[in-house]
């Protein structure tokens, strides 16, 4: 597997050079975060973001993410258009060699907390997730908490100018149930695979977080069965997933390394983001420092399914904790994030230095 960390590019807090130090990585996760979603990548700024980042003896190969346009979500007219810029923006990552491009298809909210700051006995902050807190706010209030917490950054599917269009949108969605919701990411999927195919490009689609209906909308990347449901809709090696194991984790009912066992024997991962999480009860969680005993997943048991499917793709730690008294975008911070790559450098060695012996 390939040790990666996300960046958000040059306004990034986080230095590829802080990066490049880390031990044992191999490139970044980044993508265009200005270019409004539906347009096209413009090529020049791909080339100028990798060599920037090839600068640092950091590979480029994977995008996370190319969002979808909502009017491909709600199947609208103007979904065509909004496909082939997504497809012309495929054939652009493939000429800078881009392997890998990971997507969501939430509708309109992208990952969702309602503290962005949660103190942990520690004194550490994470994010976390409230479901009854949540039954008492209005999608405004969210947007509120969000921008109040983001440290001046903008978090990607929580920019300030949706705001203006979040009532007209939720109007729309009153017409889109689940299988609606299928039926609209079907016809995403049979236009845009064929073009990843040509392209050499897998597709990762990444889960719904957290994967239940918020605000009454939609979620259908959720779970072991409708993660098959996705890779069943268009039949192609290039039709995958991202595992999120800490987006899939608070649901009781999904066991992570069942999960990559079961879809890694389809080769169905394209990315893999490893995070730990605690549930608070059924609907709530927070999340913590990625070591097992902190939290509710395994990690150790993650990281030994995916060598036991012999992943061979990109792996990132997820969210991390704000600690050391480092201040920037919540959940993605350097030093908890590195603490993670650390600590599944350390777990891959025992596993395989304990297979030799
Ligand atoms: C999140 C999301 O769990 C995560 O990785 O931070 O922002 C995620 O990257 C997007 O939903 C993927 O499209
Ligand atoms: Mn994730």
């Amino acid at each position: 597997m390939k040790m990666t960390f996300r960046w958000y590019g040059k306004d990034d807090k986080i230095p590829l050079r802080y990066i490049a130090q880390i031990p044992g990585i191999d490139g970044v996760v980044a993508s265009l975060i200005d270019i409004p979603v539906g347009e096209v990548w413009p090529i020049s700024e791909l080339i100028k973001l990798k060599d920037c980042i090839n600068s640092y003896s950091l590979n480029f190969e994977v995008i996370e993410s190319v969002n979808v346009h909502e009017s491909i979500k709600l199947g609208e007219k103007s979904r065509d258009k909004y496909i082939e810029n997504y497809k012309q923006t495929l054939k652009n990552l493939s000429n800078i060699g881009i392997k890998t491009v990971c997507y969501n298809f939430m509708p309109i909210f992208d990952w969702t907390r309602t503290n962005l700051a949660k103190p942990l006995s520690d004194k550490s902050t994470v994010l976390s997730f409230d479901y009854d807190m949540l039954k008492d706010l209005e999608p405004n209030d969210l947007f509120d908490i969000v921008k109040n917490g983001s440290a001046d950054v903008v978090l990607p599917g929580w920019e300030l100018d949706r705001l203006n269009e979040i009532e007209e949108l939720f109007q729309k969605y009153k017409n889109i149930n689940e299988e609606n919701l299928w039926s609209n990411l079907k016809y995403f999927l049979q236009e845009i695979i064929p073009v990843a195919q040509e392209c050499d490009i897998n597709m990762a689609i990444h889960p719904d977080d957290p994967p239940w209906s918020i605000f009454g909308l939609p979620r259908i990347i959720t779970c072991k069965e409708n993660l098959q449901r996705l890779v069943d809709l268009v039949d192609s090696p290039r039709n995958g997933i991202t595992l999120c194991s800490g987006s899939l984790g608070p649901r009781k009912d999904n066991d992570i390394p069942d999960l990559i066992r079961y879809f890694g024997a389809q080769n169905k991962i394209h990315f893999a983001h490893v995070r730990n999480i605690k549930s608070t009860n059924t609907y709530s969680f927070y999340e913590t420092a990625h070591l097992s005993d902190e939290g509710n997943l395994d990690i150790y048991e993650i990281m030994k399914a995916y060598d036991d499917i012999g992943f061979k793709g990109c792996i990132r730690p997820d969210h991390g904790r704000m600690i050391w008294g480092e201040v920037g975008m919540p959940g993605y911070g350097l030093y908890d994030r590195a603490l993670g790559i650390a600590y599944f450098n350390g777990i891959n060695e025992a596993i395989k230095k304990a297979k030799n012996v």
